[in-house]
């Protein structure tokens, strides 16, 4: 894919929600590839009244049965709806992704849901510009609602889901407890806290747990504690109640804008620092920063001359 009449093809399919330029897209997204900044220019819109949801907790904890179960009454509301399953390190977890696939498969026929599990290729910082790219093009597409899965509670998820509008934080019952939940800083990311599997023993002694932490913390946004169980079929809709009284509130104050400008900041810094690197070729940004990284430590070099050098490739090494 070269030249510009491809990719201004591409990207007015995409703006068109033709399925296989999204999928392309994103693809394209995954692998930044150079025609990317052409393309980016192509799908530039504002969409003031989406909804990007953050999905995060431990592997297992029931995220992509909730998210499957919110599509649902989403679609209901007549919200065309995008998942996006990040995964940041794609060969160890293929079986959970496939396991995700599987969960939502009842979604697989209707042309208004799109899901997509996307990689990072286990580099540092990718999903920072990957992530809020690929939101970037679902919502170029015509997908007004973006529900963000990420595979777990390490520290890039929890970049991943900051940069939602709302963020839903799952806890199950035998999977961890409140003080815990407290001390990971999970609380604080919470717009909702979702205690799932609420069918299994435990549940309730959970989310009263939770209430009491979130009551001690005095924040301007109390999240609320849902209980749901997909067994059962039940609180889906309390969650996605949850999500829009949260929606309402951070528009509202101002809190939604300063997200949305987080994900705007977040993802120009992280393409700088990958046009370094495609600047220079992965293979030498690699070596460059290795050496300097040595240089650094052994006291020959302080880390703004390095940075300074791994930007500026003409300053030599
Ligand atoms: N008992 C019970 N099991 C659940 C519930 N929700 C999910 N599970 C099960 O928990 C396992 C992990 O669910 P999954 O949605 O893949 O979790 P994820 O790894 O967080 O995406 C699956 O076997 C689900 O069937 C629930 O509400 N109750
Ligand atoms: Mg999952």
């Amino acid at each position: 894919m070269r030249p510009s009449s491809d990719v201004a093809e591409l990207a007015a399919g995409v703006r068109a929600g033709q399925l296989r330029a999204v999928a392309r897209t994103l693809t394209l997204v995954e692998d930044e590839h150079a025609a990317l900044p052409e393309l980016m220019a192509g799908l530039t819109r504002s969409v003031p009244d989406s909804l990007v949801v953050g999905i995060t907790g431990a592997p297992g904890v029931g995220k992509s049965t909730l998210t499957s179960a919110l599509v649902s009454p989403l679609r209901a509301r007549g919200s065309r709806v995008a998942v996006l399953a990040v995964d940041p390190s794609s060969p160890l977890t293929g079986g959970a992704l496939l396991a995700d696939r599987i969960r939502m498969q009842e979604h697989a026929l209707d042309r208004g849901v799109f899901i997509r599990s996307m990689a990072s290729r286990g580099r540092l910082g990718g999903l920072a510009r990957a992530v809020p790219q690929a939101v970037r093009v679902l919502l170029a597409a015509g997908y007004e609602v973006v529900l963000v899965e990420t595979v777990g509670v390490g520290q890039s998820e929890v970049e991943v889901a900051r940069l939602a509008d709302t963020t839903l934080v799952l806890l199950a019952p035998g999977m961890g407890d409140a003080v815990q939940t407290a001390k990971a800083g999970l609380l604080e990311l919470a717009d909702v806290l979702v205690v799932t599997k609420a069918d299994l023993p435990g549940a309730d002694v959970l989310a009263g747990d939770l209430r009491r932490m979130v009551r001690l913390g005095t924040p301007d946004w109390p999240p609320p504690v849902v209980l749901t169980s997909a067994t059962q079929h039940r609180g889906a809709g309390e969650v996605l109640e949850a999500v829009d009284a949260h929606h309402g509130w951070a528009r509202g104050t101002g809190g939604l804008e300063v997200r949305r400008l987080r994900r705007a900041q977040t993802e120009i810094e992280a393409v700088l620092v990958e046009a370094t690197r495609t600047r220079l070729g992965p293979q030498l940004y690699a070596a460059r920063l290795e050496r300097l990284a040595a240089e650094v430590l052994d006291g020959s070099r302080d880390p703004y001359d390095a940075a300074l050098r791994l930007s500026r490739p003409a300053l030599g090494s």
